[in-house]
């Protein structure tokens, strides 16, 4: 298998464990993220592992690509499950897992195996959607749904959105009570760091907050997103905090012809892994 940014590293001797869980179930409007993870890594070899940005090098790291869940199309529920027990598998280890989707439900499944390790677990989670609809077409395991699901394991002040621009009115008001919703960017992040200060944190990373003229290669794309350099610079703030595990996806490749999204999501990657190994 080729090995994703060539993150070359052994289980046993890295820090980062990342892995991909290619589920698209749930997609409420275009399916495609099923196929993020080898986007990412087919395409990797064209991205180079040093960040001008950082002055960092991902090959001066050991990271390890442990490959893709193989998870079952249809039934989000042995899917969930499949993932909450490779997430405890890495939290056990003491390691970080990095999860690369795959639709955004993957998430609930990482909060799962973490909330048992880490009770106090804050979410910093970037997106243009809320995600905080109770249920969706009747579905309560849904993509729409799964900061809903998330605050049911968390609790009430533990989920701090950012850059929301779509959802429907009754998803903000109640989130207006139960997490902290940020819309269209990153003002106030700065002062969420300071606050979390050493507490455990999950950092989830839709991939449609970057506007869609950089990134159309998504399910549900949403105009007015943030630009590349916005987003790099929010995820350095991110880094400061005491993060425990973190997941990137809804990349939905075959939706982008030209093949730029794959080349930002990879690029998103590198800089993500570079600032969280500082
Ligand atoms: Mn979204």
């Amino acid at each position: 298998m080729q090995k994703i940014l060539g993150c070359e590293g052994s289980f046993e001797e890295s820090e980062i464990i990342l892995f991909g869980a290619g589920f698209d179930s749930t997609t409420c409007y275009r399916p495609g993220a099923r196929f993020g993870p080898s986007a990412l890594r087919n395409e990797s070899y064209g991205i180079e592992s040093y960040s001008p940005y950082q002055d960092k090098d991902v090959l001066d790291y050991l990271i390890c690509d442990s490959g893709d869940l193989e998870l079952p199309f249809g039934d989000p529920k042995p899917a969930l499950a499949l993932i909450t027990k490779r997430i405890e598998k890495i939290a056990e280890n003491k390691k970080f897992p990095f999860m690369i989707g795959g639709e955004h439900l993957i998430t609930l499944g990482a909060i799962k195996a973490l909330i048992k390790f880490y009770p106090d677990l804050s979410i910093i989670h970037f997106d243009a959607h809320a995600d905080l609809r109770d249920e969706y077409l009747g579905r309560k395991l849904s993509h729409a749904c799964v900061m809903h699901r998330c605050h049911e394991l968390v609790g009430d002040g533990k989920i701090f959105q950012f850059g929301i621009r779509s959802g429907e009115k009754e998803e903000f008001l109640w989130g207006q009570d139960h997490v902290s919703t940020r819309r269209f960017n990153f003002h106030g992040l700065r002062e969420v760091v300071a606050e979390l200060g050493d507490r455990p944190v999950y950092f989830t990373l839709d991939l449609d907050i970057l506007d869609p003229s950089i990134f159309p290669g998504t399910g549900t794309p949403e105009a007015g997103g943030v630009s590349f350099n916005e987003l790099r610079k929010a995820i350095s703030l991110v880094s400061k905090c005491n993060l425990v595990g973190a997941d990137m996806n809804e990349l939905s490749p075959h939706y982008d012809p030209s093949g730029v999204s794959t080349i930002v999501a990879n690029k998103i990657l590198r800089e993500m892994l570079l600032y969280f190994l500082e």
